[in-house]
């Protein structure tokens, strides 16, 4: 498929070169498009309008020579189409981020550029002819309310906003240099904590007497040694107005100076960044975290608990020793407090889940408050699936903030910054921030829309079972409320070449009947940051790290992988031990596709020759499943296992629980020489592709989400694309092969995707990132105060007039055994 096209300029429109390409090609594409109006599919994919495309070409040059030229290309970049006869209604998506939108008139090929709320309406008139032409349907827009804000125009941008957002407000600073620069005295005059001042006092409270103080502390700096402490000239620089926070010693203090000195003569944006990364501004997190079983031990595998749970709690681990250091070099001694608030669930099923506060592990300061779900009827004791959460929501929000005595007791003061996570999460801390007026971040490791084919235009459908009208509503409230979103990858944003991203798809789409969202959300948006997470180095270390390794775990891990016994913690066995292990754990979810890999694997000959398979995924019995899909996926793999005869070649081993066995086992998988395969159909972001990394595991992972970007194909792993098997098990083959002829090709992986998981995949990156994050954007929502506001006032109506009707919608779980029917 022509995927880049020499023939279309970038700065031709589709609009512009679409009636030629018909035109040229004018016989077959009014049989194609004839096609496209009587096939009866009202919303064409890009594999039907091809299919039929092809289908009316016979002759195959005819065919090859099109598909090459600019009609193939066209139709490459086309997302969707939507039928409404006599017209076919494009959605075009050149490159990541940019859309077009054009009507084909099939009776004469006549082309007319539309709006994308047109093509909305097109979509509409599909499912609801009535309301798609009511003129008086609501539509959302949220971009309404941005029309002074900045907007970046570069793909290249995308995911990189605090860079801009600081060339933003270097540019706002500089406007007329002098009075423009006072915010920013304002700011600093404004800092403290639990009621100490910090970094200037009121006799600074005007640009030219700080640039002048600041000048006269600079050179008084000079003649000290770079390590005298703060407290030797602590004194002096207090008469002159300066108070704690600008460095520990001489030195520090100095190039802390030097930055804001900087930045008041000229500021410029990499001044900006490197003194705000300086500034005590944050002391204290609060991050939501509420579905599933949101607990330190014996979680993983519960519903709707996977890699969330882990990246939360590395995260504060990651966060707190950040606060640690940056607390430190500012010459402080406060302790910083990080709080992560869940849900309290009564019916704990063996964990601690039940727990109302309990410290994080690794951690001094850091805790974990759970708050229980409350209804008519008292405290929920339950479990309730992260799609049905919706009605508990709003009293959390008011129990924390009641907690919130708590919280700020625990905290001793009010936190400097939220963060949410997931849809649940980021609505109560979007709710909690607004409340506060505390800078707010968010992060959805995985946006639910795209995991669903069409379902936007299916909400109806669909919302009986998974609330998805509260749901895309939810996000947008928080997306929108937002002064930051932290995101793991670019594919997340704004997809791929042929994919759109996440958070893209939430850009302009419409629910039936319900609202149309003429702008949900903008990807150029410049509080879209990228700061991937890591993996726990302390657990996730590399294989041939000998002293530091889990030996304790080894004989039970030698029978996990070796012995021949079946019982309910493994089936199947391995034959021959000498051969390398390709290995895969995940979630037995369909999305997952360890089914996939199983079946590859059965039909590749000359990979079960080389290696043998084991799966840490699921049980094994149906019938002790909840989950419709997992139930699916546990026969099918029994029945793989059966057809494929892979008994002797598989261990298929139960969901593990424990982290650090679980990374003796990944290290115990590079000593056979084997490597991981992530299979996934679709993975946000894939925390086991990076665990295996850091375990020196060479990994395969698919090419569809954010593995495509932690792997470059061939250097640090492999990429594979799970919609082509025999392709992806036969590169798995031919690694191996060359492994065996080779034996430092296997080394060379395992080393390359060690170099790239310290170059770009670490908690530590990440939580330099999220605090510089929470600095810059701190100052910014302080500069942007009047539109902030502005939008948050939208978003209260938008919550309040349409939100809180959906969530109505919602059945309210009951502890009783038989509840009786919802009352709708
Ligand atoms: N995991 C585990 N036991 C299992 C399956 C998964 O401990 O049986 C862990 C895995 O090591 C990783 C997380 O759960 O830390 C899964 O995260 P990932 O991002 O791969 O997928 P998610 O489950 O979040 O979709
Ligand atoms: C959720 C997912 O689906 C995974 O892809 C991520 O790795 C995980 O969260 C942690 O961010």
């Amino acid at each position: 498929a022509a995927s880049s096209s020499p023939i279309m300029k970038r700065s031709e429109s589709v609009l512009d070169t679409m009636p030629e390409a018909l035109s040229q090609n004018r016989y077959h594409m009014k049989k194609c498009f004839k096609k496209y109006v009587e096939t009866g599919i009202r919303m064409m994919k890009l594999h039907h309008l091809m299919q039929e495309m092809e289908s009316v070409i016979e002759d195959r040059d005819e065919k090859a020579q099109l598909l090459e030229g600019l009609l193939g290309y066209i139709l490459c970049t086309t997302q969707e189409a939507a039928v409404v006869p006599p017209y076919v209604a494009f959605a075009i998506r050149p490159n990541p981020g940019f859309w077009e939108f054009v009507k084909v008139n099939s009776n004469d090929l006549s082309v007319d550029g539309i709006t994308s709320t047109d093509y909305l309406k097109f979509k509409e008139m599909i499912v609801d002819d009535k309301w798609a032409n009511d003129e008086n349907a609501l539509e959302i827009d949220f971009g309404a309310m941005d029309f002074n804000l900045p907007s970046m125009r570069l793909s290249s941008s995308i995911g990189n906003g605090l860079k801009f957002t600081s060339k933003f407000i270097t540019s706002k600073l500089y406007a007329q240099c002098g009075s423009q620069l006072q915010p920013l005295v304002d700011y600093l005059l404004s800092l403290n904590h639990q009621g100490e001042k910090l970094m200037i006092n009121d006799k600074l409270n005007t640009v030219s007497k700080l640039q002048a103080a600041l000048i006269v502390a600079h050179t008084s700096l000079s003649s000290l040694p770079n390590d005298a402490p703060y407290q030797s000239f602590e004194l002096r620089f207090k008469e002159w107005g300066f108070e704690k926070g600008w460095g520990d010693n001489a030195k520090r203090v100095q190039e802390t100076i030097r930055f804001l000195l900087e930045v008041l003569q000229a500021p410029d944006p990499e001044n900006l960044e490197a003194f705000f990364s300086r500034v005590p501004k944050i002391f204290n997190i609060v991050l939501f975290s509420i579905h599933g079983y949101f607990g330190q031990s014996n979680v993983l595998g519960l519903p709707d608990t996977g890699g969330q749970v882990v990246y939360v709690l590395d995260q504060v681990v990651a966060m707190e020793e950040e606060l640690l250091l940056r607390i430190k070099q500012q010459g402080l001694s406060f302790k910083p407090r990080i709080l992560v608030v869940t849900r309290l669930l009564p019916d704990a099923k063996g964990t601690e889940c039940n727990q109302v506060l309990e410290p994080v592990s690794n951690t001094k300061h850091s805790h974990i408050l759970r708050v229980p779900f409350r209804t008519e009827k008292g405290d929920l004791r339950k479990w309730v699936s992260r799609f049905d959460i919706y009605p508990y929501l709003e009293r959390f929000t008011q129990a924390c903030s009641d907690a919130s005595a708590k919280i700020t007791e625990t905290m001793e003061g009010k936190p400097d910054l939220i963060i949410g996570n997931y849809t649940d999460g980021n609505l109560v801390a979007s709710l909690m921030a607004n409340k506060l007026g505390t800078t707010l971040g968010t992060i959805a490791h995985a946006l639910e829309k795209t995991k669903y084919e069409d379902s936007d235009m299916k909400w109806k459908q669909l919302d009986p079972k998974y609330h998805f009208s509260c749901q895309f509503t939810a996000d947008m409230i928080s997306m929108n409320s937002a002064d930051f979103i932290i995101t793991s990858t670019f594919q997340e944003i704004a997809g791929s070449k042929d994919r759109p991203g996440q958070y893209e798809s939430h850009g302009a789409f419409t629910l039936p009947g319900l609202c149309r969202v003429v702008s949900g959300i903008n990807v150029f948006d410049p509080k879209f940051n990228i700061a991937s997470p890591g993996a726990d180095q302390t657990v996730y270390f590399p294989y041939t790290e000998t002293p530091k390794r889990f030996t304790t775990f080894q004989p039970a891990i030698e029978e996990l992988l070796f012995s021949k016994v079946e019982n309910n913690e493994h089936i199947g066995y391995l034959e021959d031990k000498s051969k390398p292990i390709i290995f895969s754990m995940a979630r037995l979810d369909t999305v997952k596709n360890i089914t996939g890999l199983t079946k590859w694997f059965g039909e590749n000959k000359r990979l079960r020759s080389l290696v043998n398979l084991v799966v840490v995924a699921g049980f094994f019995d149906p019938s002790k499943s909840k989950d419709r899909e997992e139930m699916e996926e546990i026969k099918k793999m029994h029945l793989l296992i059966e057809t494929y005869e892979l008994k002797g070649q598989i261990r298929w081993i139960a969901a593990q629980t424990d982290k650090n066995r679980n990374s003796e086992l990944y290290r115990c998988i590079a000593d056979t020489k084997g490597a991981f395969v992530q299979p996934a159909l679709y993975e946000a972001f894939g925390l086991t592709v990076i665990e295996a990394m850091n375990c020196g595991l060479p990994t395969f992972a698919t090419n569809q989400g954010g593995p495509a970007e932690i792997i470059v194909d061939g250097v640090s792993g492999f990429q594979i694309d799970p919609n082509y098997g025999d392709e992806s098990s036969n590169k798995i083959a031919d690694f191996f092969q060359k492994c065996k002829e080779d034996p430092g090709n296997w080394s060379r992986i395992s080393d390359g995707g060690l170099k790239r998981i310290n170059e770009c995949y670490t908690w530590r990156i990440y939580a330099n990132k999220v605090l510089n994050m929470g600095n810059i954007y701190t100052f910014w929502k302080q500069l942007n105060k009047e539109q902030k506001e502005a939008k948050q006032r939208y978003i209260e109506l938008f919550y309040n007039q349409h939100y809180k009707n959906l969530v109505r919608t919602v059945p309210i779980a009951s502890d009783e055994v038989n509840p009786p029917a919802p009352v709708l």
